[in-house]
């Protein structure tokens, strides 16, 4: 475990940020977590932690100082892909991903066919856009599956799993709900053909598989962020636009 001073800046409603602390947890590295709110950012963090205004950023190593007051000598790292491999680098087991290149190239695959599940998620929660486009997303993801394998490439939790149990989480939380800026009715039924579908077999075993990490437990909360899309998008308890 790095001995370095690490916060992560982040906010719970992300699901890049929920990469990276997922990646924390399952490597069991220290570190102080700030919550940035997006609504109000905190003059200190678009001046001084990350000035594109975007979460996650991790501040790594320098002085013990207060998370709102940080260190011009910690190096902030963004992006949430690049910070998976930086959690990964600093833990002594390199535990999150596989030794053999073969399957990192695997590992790196899955990220890729990941991009297609998370640019339709936000473009159907926040634009209005018909969600089903998703599945296509989905049936992509899930042709990396083993039926032999328990995560998405062998038998541990690598930097794959965490690309994309994010966004399964939070698609589940707004679809299951409607809650969501696509039409009404749309992500019930959308949830419905992934609960129900054959098709989707391999995602649900491997969805379920994803959700008894201890990992995964401490650090989503589907009942909160079901609340903050109702909130967020202004919708009734039921999803309806108000
Ligand atoms: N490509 C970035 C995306 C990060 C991102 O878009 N974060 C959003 C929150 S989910 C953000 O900070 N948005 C700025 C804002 O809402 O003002 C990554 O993978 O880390």
């Amino acid at each position: 475990m790095s001995t370095e001073n690490i916060t992560l800046y982040t906010s719970s409603e992300c699901p890049f940020c929920h990469r990276v602390e997922l990646a924390l947890a399952e490597t069991g590295q220290q570190h102080r977590r700030q919550e940035i709110s997006l609504a109000s950012k905190p003059e200190w963090y678009t001046s001084q932690v990350n000035t594109l205004g975007k979460v996650p950023t991790l501040a790594y190593g320098g002085p013990e100082v207060p998370a709102d007051q940080p260190s011009s000598e910690s190096v902030k790292i963004n992006e949430s892909l690049i910070l998976l491999d930086f959690v990964n680098d600093i833990d002594p087991e390199h535990r999150l991903l596989p030794k053999d290149p073969v399957q990192r190239v695997r590992v790196r695959a899955f990220i890729d066919a990941v991009g297609a599940i998370s640019s339709v998620f936000y473009g159907s929660i926040i634009k209005g856009e018909d969600p089903h486009r998703i599945l296509t997303g989905i049936e992509s993801v899930q042709k990396h599956l083993s039926p032999t394998s328990k995560y998405a490439v062998g038998d541990e939790f690598t930097l794959a799993d965490a690309s994309v149990l994010p966004f399964f989480a939070r698609a589940e939380a707004s679809f299951k709900h409607d809650a969501g800026l696509y039409p009404s009715g749309t992500g019930v039924k959308l949830w419905e053909s992934l609960q129900n579908d054959e098709k989707f077999a391999p995602f649900r075993r491997y969805y379920d598989t994803l959700k008894q990490r201890e990992s995964f437990k401490k650090t989503f909360d589907e009942e909160w962020t079901r609340q903050y899309y109702v909130k967020r998008f202004n919708l009734t308890d039921r999803g309806q636009k108000l």
